[in-house]
């Protein structure tokens, strides 16, 4: 048997975990996509992130909460200028790094937030002179993102820059007024520079609609791109309440980003609300990403209500005692997820997949999945096989893979037609490059398609 078991299996997954004669082989029965957000988003190639404060990880039902349902995470504070350069050149990353470093121990994307940002200031930048800012801003991006270099995903370069309201202009900020309008290229270039394997992105709220806000940064990444500026991403809060609700052209402002050439993502996504309401508001957001081919991941800004930065509009997926509300399901079921067995798809079709080791040398393995129809016949199916970080499948064989963004997350559907009677099986097969590493790979749940 493997030494664990599957971080993110859901109930029903879990009770149907069979133990079998081999020496590591175990199996997931579900009639749809695993139980869990991060992965069912990862069966979609994306991923499901959460803000997550350092001082809660030592609380075991935000700490298990976290580690069972996201498979990406955003420090909620403690990557901002005043938790990591309080004082001038004085680099503090004690937090930080235990966000860090629980994430990776989760083998979770990490997104860094935030490098430039007129908030969370602290008063020497603030009180510095043009030139005295410039190599201050220079110096922070490249300590902080040189300090986290090969563990940032994707890093937040500058946040909200742009005013509020119809104008289309840049906030006032030490940044702006101080250095001007090319602060923003600037802060870029100099990112590229300091971690050239990190996403860089462009953070802002109020910009999640077609409005004059997001076509002043719209004009913006067009320019960039135009010059050869590095910008890879750009981050839309998506904090939404009856006040500034999910705007009805959601999918086709993150489209026409994305027809930019740059990735976008749902980086601080809350609603506030309750009950159906809110679920079918989350529902729409989370429909949006998967219809935009770039749109790559979603994050929710906090895990429980309890700890939410609007906690009394209860925005997010799991209540004050970690219970998953309407809108979880409604997240969870849009990606094609299914919590404790959920809805039989097509006719109550059901699959397994069954893992079991091949051959073994020093510095690869081989490994099988045995896919078999349940009861009724299946037209499709699909599963995925997650292999633990420095580890990668270098070869597969008897199956069309697909990839998420990590290399570490493998989705296999059939080549060509994936027909099965009832109780038959077939089998694909992968290669995993060990790196140093025996751990044996995760495989998700069989679907049925
Ligand atoms: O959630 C964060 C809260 O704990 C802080 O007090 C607040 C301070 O500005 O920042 C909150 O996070 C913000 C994020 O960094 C940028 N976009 C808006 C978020 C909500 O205010």
């Amino acid at each position: 048997m493997p030494t664990s078991l599957p971080r993110r299996a859901g109930g029903a997954v879990t009770t149907a975990l069979l133990a079998a004669t081999m020496v590591t082989a175990l199996s997931h029965t579900a009639t749809a996509a695993d139980g869990t957000l991060g992965s069912a988003a990862a069966a979609k190639g994306r991923y499901f992130g959460t803000a997550v404060a350092a001082n809660h990880l030592g609380e075991s039902a935000y700490a298990g909460t976290l580690d069972r349902e996201f498979n990406a995470v955003t420090p909620e504070n403690e990557m901002k200028w005043d938790a990591t350069e309080p004082t001038r050149n004085t680099f503090t990353f004690t937090a930080a790094d235990q966000i860090a470093g629980h994430a990776q121990s989760q083998g979770m994307k990490l997104r860094g937030h935030t490098l430039v940002w007129h908030s969370q200031l602290p008063s020497w930048v603030s009180g510095l002179g043009a030139s005295d800012l410039r190599t201050a801003m220079n110096n922070h991006i490249t300590q902080v993102m040189q300090h986290y270099k090969g563990k940032i995903y994707a890093w937040d370069v500058v946040n909200e820059a742009f005013q509020d309201g119809s104008s289309g202009a840049r906030r006032s900020s030490p940044f702006q007024d101080k250095l001007g309008n090319g602060f923003i290229e600037e802060a870029f270039r100099t990112a590229r520079t300091a971690d050239p394997d990190a996403k860089l992105c462009y953070n802002d709220y109020n910009t999640d609609g077609v409005n004059a806000k997001s076509n002043a940064v719209y004009t913006m990444v067009k320019d960039f791109k135009s010059r050869g500026v590095p910008i890879d991403c750009v981050g839309f809060q998506s904090h939404f309440n009856n006040d500034s609700p999910v705007p009805a052209d959601y999918q086709a402002n993150l489209q026409r980003f994305a027809d930019l050439g740059v990735d976008v993502q749902i980086t601080e996504l809350d609603i506030e609300g309750s009950g159906t309401t809110q679920a079918d508001n989350y529902t729409n957001v989370v429909k949006a990403c998967l219809a935009v081919t770039r749109c790559t991941g979603i994050t929710v800004w906090g895990i429980t209500d309890k700890y939410s930065w609007r906690a009394g509009g209860t925005p997010l997926l799991f209540d004050s005692n970690y219970n998953k509300k309407p809108a979880y399901t409604a997240v969870l079921t849009t990606l094609g997820g299914s919590s404790g067995g959920g809805t039989p798809t097509p006719g109550g079709a059901t699959c397994t997949a069954t893992y079991s080791k091949q051959e073994e040398w020093s510095d690869r393995f081989n490994g099988q999945v045995t896919i078999t129809a349940g009861s009724s016949p299946i037209s499709g199916w699909s599963t995925t096989v997650t292999v633990t970080s420095p580890q990668k499948i270098s070869t597969t064989w008897n199956g069309t893979p697909t990839w998420d963004g990590s290399g570490n997350v493998m989705t296999m559907r059939p080549n060509g037609n994936g027909s099965l009677a009832a109780g038959t099986s077939t089998s694909f097969g992968f290669t995993v490059m060990k790196n140093g590493s025996s751990t044996a790979p995760v495989i998700g749940a069989c679907t049925v398609s």
